[in-house]
Formats: structure tokens, sequence, C-alpha cells
């Protein structure tokens, strides 16, 4: 079992270890691609020192942040000017974290929506989706969800039904690099899709599905917590350890004003697993404070 966190570590951020150094558009237009090149640089520095943080916690799962590269659907990466020095960085990080048993995964943006029938924005979903997948082939990362880049289905507009075909559709011609890490994850709103449709989606495509507990009580599709989960652990091949999100309710426990799909920022029950090992990816707005937090509350050691 591994417990995760996403992109932030706070502790190291008070410290200006940050992998998100990030620029407004009009920056980027004005200082070009050697500023952007500059960020990423550092930012994928700032990767390694959050992984070796990461080890000394045992927390080995870990979503990396999608704003590594600042505005990298303007550009290749190979294009950067400090491309040979960001590439051996990635690949000692990718080292590390193979090293030591540390899975890395991706959570591109919602703005990434396969299932949709624009044509340009399913064109620039598909250069993100392989720039994603490009940085973790540069880090030596598996062709597989081990490696994961999850997504949602999104673009349902009234009706779920087009949107998943075109989903599969858009799924079935995508380069390996992508296909074979691509996860897909329930939403948190009654009309959007639910396990039980991601299993149709499933079973077309094979795709695994990663369950989101909080996002679950939502949009249930009609299915109990425990027979959701099941059925999308089984999505997943034998050989590798599903993956499920946590997190608690902002508006139950910590703020009555808050929106009801909101994160809190800890954790306030424990995740039943149903007797099955999984990876869990915490979704706490207080990152790995909050995962250490959780793991002192219920006595739980991470190995
Ligand atoms: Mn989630």
């Amino acid at each position: 079992m591994r417990y995760g966190y996403a992109a932030l570590n706070l502790t190291l951020a008070a410290e200006k270890v940050q992998v998100n150094r990030a620029m407004i558009k009009k920056t980027f237009l004005e200082k070009g691609i050697a500023y952007a090149s500059s960020h990423a640089l550092a930012n994928v520095r700032d990767l390694e020192k959050v992984l070796e943080w990461n080890l000394k916690h045992r927390l080995r799962f870990y979503r990396m942040s999608s704003d590594m590269f600042p505005w990298m659907s303007e550009y290749e990466i190979s294009d950067l000017p400090d491309y040979e020095q960001i590439k051996i960085v990635l690949q000692r990080a990718g080292t590390k974290a193979r090293n030591n048993d540390i899975r890395l995964s991706f959570h591109p943006g919602p703005f990434n929506v396969l299932a949709t029938n624009t044509p340009s924005v399913l064109t620039k979903t598909i250069k993100e989706l392989r720039q994603h997948a490009e940085i973790m082939d540069l880090m030596g990362l598996p062709q597989s969800p081990f490696a994961k880049i999850n997504i949602h289905v999104g673009g349902a507009f009234g009706d779920k039904n087009t949107a998943l075909a075109r989903f599969a559709e858009s799924y079935t011609a995508l380069p390996d690099s992508i296909r074979a890490r691509l996860t897909v994850e329930n939403d948190d709103k009654a009309n959007m899709f639910n396990i039980r449709d991601l299993l149709w989606l499933h079973q077309q495509i094979g795709i695994p599905l990663v369950f989101d507990y909080f996002h679950h009580q939502f949009c249930s599709g009609d299915m109990t917590e425990e027979e959701a989960f099941s059925a999308a652990i089984e999505t997943w091949p034998a050989d590798i350890t599903p993956v499920v999100h946590f997190s608690s309710s902002r508006k139950r426990f910590e703020d009555p004003t808050a929106a009801a799909t909101a994160h809190a920022d800890f954790l306030y029950s424990r995740v039943n697993t149903y007797g099955a090992e999984v990876d869990i990816m915490f979704e706490a707005k207080a990152k790995e404070t909050a995962v250490l937090k959780y793991l002192a509350d219920y006595r739980l050691k991470a190995l």
C-alpha cells in the first residue's frame, strides 16, 4: 500500500522548493521559451528534492505537477534551450523513483477532453497528453498504468453515451506512450460519469478506472461504495496495483459555507479498502502534511 499526495509539498515550498514555477501568458509571450526553459529546469531540479523528501517520509506515491513545463502546449519540450540538462535531471529523478519503488503519476487538467466534438480541443488535448507521456518517457517510467496519466471523460453536454463513444474513438487512435498509461476517474456531479458509466467504457477499450471515494458520494450510479470500489479495481491489469483517490468534505468538516464538492484541508475518516491492496492518492489541500497526520491519526506505518 503506497500513500501519496499531489504536486505541491507545503513543507518544502516554505523553503522555496517549488515544482510549478509559472508565468502569465503575457510574460511568456514577452520573454519566450528561454524563460520557460529556465523555469522548467528549476522545477525538475526541485522535483528531485520532493522525491527525496517523500522517500525520507516513506511516501511512495506522488502525482507530479502538470505545470513543471510552463505553457508547454506552446512549444516542444525538446526545443527548450535547457533540454539536455532537463533530460539529465529527469532521468536521474526517474531512476531514483524506480530504485526506490516510488510510483509517479500525472493528472492533466480538466481542459483535456478526449470526448470533445471540437477538433481544436482534441488536437490540443492529444498534444498535452503526449507531452505528459514524453516527460515520463524521459524519466524511464513504464508505459503502463503503473505510471498512470489520469483524466476525466468530460464533454457530456447532456449526452453521456455519445461522449463515451467519442472518448473510445479518440483513445483508440492515441500513440502507445499515452494509451498504455491512461486511466479514467469517476466524476463528482450527478449528470457526469459514474463508475457504472465508466465500466461500459472499460468493456469497450480496456482502460483502467480510478475510483474516487468522495466523488462517488455525488455521482453513484446507484452503486454502493463497495460495489463501485470493487468493480473499479477489477479493471486494472493483475500485475499493477490499482489506484484510488480519497479526500474529505470541506463543508462537513471544516467550513459549512464551502461548496459541497470542495475538498477539506485534512482527512477525517479512514479509507476502507475492503481488504484489497490499492495505492491511495490523498487529495487533501494540506498535501503531505495531511497524509502524515492521517498516518499518525490511524497509527499506520508507511513502509
Ligand atoms: Mn480525484
